[in-house]
């Protein structure tokens, strides 16, 4: 996440040169430009299709889990059953996991074999 830093300094003096000295040695601010607007990975929850796990199921789990509506949950669904696989959300790492967790508990109480995983986005 984070690349070794590029900084930049940010001058507090109004005589204060650029690129005078070692960074830091006239004063002024060193702002690591590249880590601050480095991107977090992030991961796309995958939900997979199965025969057995029923369509509205699977919609009241990407309601439920991922804060979709009724019309968007039936597309993702669909997208699922005819396709194979298809993303419910993207989320940071923690999160990604957390719900794959919930949802993959969820159907196995429910005793349906409705599977999620998460993998990093490209
Ligand atoms: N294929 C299932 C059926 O025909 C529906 C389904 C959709 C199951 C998406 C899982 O992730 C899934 N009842």
């Amino acid at each position: 996440m984070y690349s070794a830093g590029v900084f930049i300094k940010m001058s507090n003096q109004k005589n204060d040169s650029p690129n005078s000295g070692s960074p830091g040695s006239q004063g002024g601010v060193l702002v690591d430009v590249e880590s601050r607007v480095d991107k977090p990975k992030m991961y796309a929850v995958i939900l997979l299709n199965d025969d057995y796990t029923p369509m509205d199921f699977v919609v009241l789990v990407i309601k439920r889990f991922f804060g979709k509506s009724e019309e968007e949950a039936i597309k993702v669904m669909l997208d699922v059953h005819q396709k194979g696989s298809g993303v419910a959300g993207i989320y940071h790492h923690e999160l990604a996991e957390m719900k794959v967790m919930q949802v993959n508990q969820f159907a196995q109480m429910s005793q349906y074999p409705l599977k999620s995983t998460y993998e990093e986005t490209t």
